[in-house]
């Protein structure tokens, strides 16, 4: 019966271990374990004030890790799912980058659109 316990903790120990894992994932606001577009939709409607996040989501949203949940996280996600920058994980820190895909400092809709092309 204790080898049946100390299984179960293992496996406890380990699940919870993974769940650690699972929910530092960069990017993964909705918490599903990918980095998808709905990641990136759930970073646009936090950052245009339709969707209220967690404090853990607000972290896993920050992808650019400026401190601030807006459209440049939702591009840099876009470009992840896009697979023209690799993923990152919670732990690396990053220079946060500037502007839009255009050349000015603003995001647009269309650097948005464009950062998957
Ligand atoms: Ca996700
Ligand atoms: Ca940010």
């Amino acid at each position: 019966m204790k080898k049946i316990i100390s299984l179960v903790l293992v496996v406890a120990m380990v699940l919870s271990l993974s769940v650690v894992a699972f929910a530092a994932k960069l990017g993964d606001v909705n918490g599903d374990g990918k980095v998808t577009g709905a990641d990136a939709l759930y970073v646009l409607q936090a950052a245009a004030g339709l969707r209220t996040l967690t404090a853990e989501q607000q972290k896993k949203a920050d992808y650019n890790k400026d401190g601030k949940v807006s459209a440049i996280d939702a591009r840099k996600i876009l470009q992840v799912v896009a697979g023209l920058i690799p993923e990152e994980e919670m732990t690396t820190s990053t220079p946060p980058s500037v502007g839009g895909g255009d050349g000015d400092d603003s995001i647009s809709w269309d650097d948005i659109i464009n950062a998957g092309k």
